[in-house]
């Protein structure tokens, strides 16, 4: 099974579309491989325990998922930092200021999902997307760096995705249609299942 996760709305925001997609992924199979899908607190303190009880049981991958507004396309994250620092409180009011997610733990560890896989997958469906160098410090860098230092061996990334067309009605931003950015996450998944099932 893969483990797909989106965020809970924070900011202010009236939805996130990193749940709306992975819930509407939920049970999809692809190349025999199932999807269940969670939503995550956008919460410091909740987010780790919440992890864990979703790591429990026969994962083979997970793909996690965020909002980051400003971003023009969907992007694969390349690394996980060992850092906390909020630019806005967390949904529970908390904010942090530089401290380690895991005291001793690596500075940074890379995404270990098949990336140049996902992205050629992205270009043949003629789908928009690139590799990302920073995933910010914020909860969705936590649950990556969280999930690549507890499941070192497990084959798991972070996606980032734009404002989508509901979420930029409001303000002159980039955004990229929900359908178009459902797609894009579909095909990454049917990537990673293929990559999972092969030899
Ligand atoms: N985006 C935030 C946290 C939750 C979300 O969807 C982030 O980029 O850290």
């Amino acid at each position: 099974m893969i483990l797909l996760t989106g965020f809970e709305p924070f900011g202010g925001d009236a939805h996130n579309p990193s749940s709306v997609i992975s819930r509407s992924l939920d049970g999809t199979v692809l190349a025999g491989v199932r999807v269940r899908s969670a939503v995550l607190p956008v919460d410091g303190a909740r987010v780790g325990p919440e992890l864990e009880r979703q790591l429990a049981g026969d994962v083979r991958a997970v793909v996690m998922l965020g909002l980051a507004r400003g971003r023009h396309q969907v992007a694969l994250e390349r690394v996980a930092v060992n850092r906390a620092e909020y630019r806005i409180p967390d949904n529970a009011g908390r904010t942090r200021s530089g401290e380690a997610l895991f005291p001793g733990g690596p500075d940074a560890i890379f995404s270990s999902l098949p990336l140049e896989r996902i992205l050629e997958a992205w270009r043949s469906a003629a789908l928009p997307g690139y590799v990302s160098e920073s995933a910010g410090l914020y909860l969705c860098n936590q649950a990556f760096y969280s999930v690549r230092h507890l499941r070192p061996n497990l084959p798991a990334g972070f996606i980032h995705l734009p404002s989508d067309e509901t979420l930029a009605l409001h303000g002159r931003e980039p955004f990229v249609p929900l359908e178009w950015q459902r797609q894009s996450v579909a095909v990454a998944l049917g990537e990673l299942a293929r990559f999972l099932t092969e030899d």
